[in-house]
């Protein structure tokens, strides 16, 4: 097994994925490759097929899966994540059967759901305890079905055809709108995965923490989180990794120093939408929590909507955070890395197009829908200020990939506040009719 701290070896990893997957309950194993559509955090990803396609001895089941390792740096409670993603699914298969025809054709149908497959003694994921993991702690292991016949876009500027981009975006919008309305009955109380996750004032708290070069935790006493299992899960965010020098070389920079003036500005601002939910102004509900467009499916051939995949951070929170993540991040025609400034604009008639279909499936209530017009750059503020506190901490959170380009995280974090600036500028919700 790899250690973390072994320098990256491609091919041993998937060597040890290819072992992982046979501990899964499928058919006979075929090929291991690595799976590019990966997101951020959860780097190890592999696609897994199965000898013959679709297997003889088991008609009717997937000719491919995806194994992924839960990043443990990142997900420190990995049986939360677990038992909130298997709570969704099942909220959302219950809901389905519950659909009424007419309801089903206009919305449900063709909807599918991520299914985990077991392990071959029956868990629903695989616990690789640190003595197997040659010291590099334990980790957890999850296969899920591939959902065949889909595509997924980074960004829509992977879309060439004008009119195609507009149905894209019509249709993640009602896929968010489908995902809302199937998991409407989980529990607004149910347990937060990722604890500090859409914890707006603690992303502030940890940018402040690492502009003042807090390295240990009595440096970031003032910053950290007053909860005290809150402060024990991210207390590692509030510290600056990088050597002294190096810290210094990024905190002086020109742009770093403005994108952190604007933050700071904003800070009331963007932590409003989370004191509305605290205050009881907004309603909690349950989120999906990473909506962007490549989390969405999409068929091959008739380009609807087909799936929201990515449920690790499946949680109470407001339906808007999750309407403006989703609009900052398809409103965004040129991705999240885009380095050149003049590239990231406002997609208007994307913007239409998305709440369209957003509104063809969910029915936002009257008070609320006001918000509409603010969640979107306050979602891009918060992007934008975990992006620059990452940046000064040594990109410790959003580790970029071994062949990313130098000070990834800052090119992150300033498209994310050029959106910001952007999206306020231009969003406006007519009221409804
Ligand atoms: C991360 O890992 P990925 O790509 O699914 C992040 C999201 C951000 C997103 C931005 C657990 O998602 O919050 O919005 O990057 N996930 C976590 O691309 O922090
Ligand atoms: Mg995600």
């Amino acid at each position: 097994m790899t250690d973390a701290t072994d320098t990256f070896d491609p091919r041993a990893e998937l060597r040890e994925a290819a072992a992982l997957s046979a501990r899964f309950d499928i058919p006979a194993l075929g090929e291991v490759c690595d799976f590019p559509r990966k997101g951020n955090i959860n780097r190890r990803t592999y696609l897994v097929t199965v000898g013959a396609s679709p297997s003889p001895d088991a008609p009717g089941r997937p000719a491919a899966y995806l194994l992924q390792q839960l990043n443990p740096s990142v997900f420190r409670r990995p049986q939360a994540v677990m038992e909130a993603m298997v709570a969704c699914v099942a909220a959302q298969e219950a809901a389905l059967r519950e659909l009424s025809d007419a309801d089903r054709r206009r919305w449900g149908g063709g909807w599918e759901l991520l299914r985990l497959v077991p392990t071959r003694e029956g868990k629903p994921f695989l616990e690789v305890p640190a003595e197997e993991g040659g010291g590099g702690g334990a980790t957890c292991w999850r296969m899920v079905n591939y959902i065949p016949a889909t595509r997924a876009y980074r960004s829509l500027g992977e879309v060439a055809d004008p009119s195609a981009r507009l149905r894209v975006a019509q249709e993640a919008g009602r896929g968010l709108g489908i995902f809302h309305r199937l998991t409407e009955r989980m529990p607004a109380d149910a347990a937060v995965p990722l604890p500090g996750y859409r914890d707006t004032a603690g992303y502030y708290g940890q940018l402040e923490a690492v502009l003042q070069g807090c390295r240990t935790e009595e440096d970031a006493a003032a910053f950290l989180p007053g909860d005290a299992t809150l402060r024990v899960a991210c207390a590692p965010l509030y510290r600056v990794h990088l050597p002294p020098e190096e810290h210094r070389r990024r905190r002086g920079c020109g742009e770093v120093r403005r994108l952190a003036r604007l933050a700071l500005g904003q800070k009331s601002y963007a932590c409003s939408l989370n004191r509305a939910l605290a205050s009881g102004e907004l309603a909690t509900t349950f989120v999906h929590g990473d909506p962007k467009l490549e989390n969405f499916l999409f068929d091959d051939v008739t380009g609807r909507v087909k799936a929201l995949v990515d449920l690790d951070t499946v949680m109470p929170h407001s339906w808007l955070s999750d309407w403006g993540d989703m609009v900052r991040s398809l409103t965004n025609a040129a991705g999240e890395r885009e380095p050149d400034p003049a590239l990231v604009r406002f997609d208007d008639e994307a913007f239409r197009a998305l709440r369209r279909g957003y509104l063809a499936t969910a029915e936002p209530e009257g008070g609320e829908a006001a918000w509409m017009a603010d969640a979107p750059p306050i979602m891009a503020l918060e992007l934008g200020v975990r992006f620059l506190a990452d940046y000064l901490r040594g990109d410790t959170y959003f580790a970029p990939e071994p062949d990313a380009p130098p000070d990834l995280n800052l090119v992150r974090a300033r498209v994310q506040f050029q959106m910001f600036e952007n999206l306020r500028r231009h969003v406006a919700i007519p009221p409804r009719r």
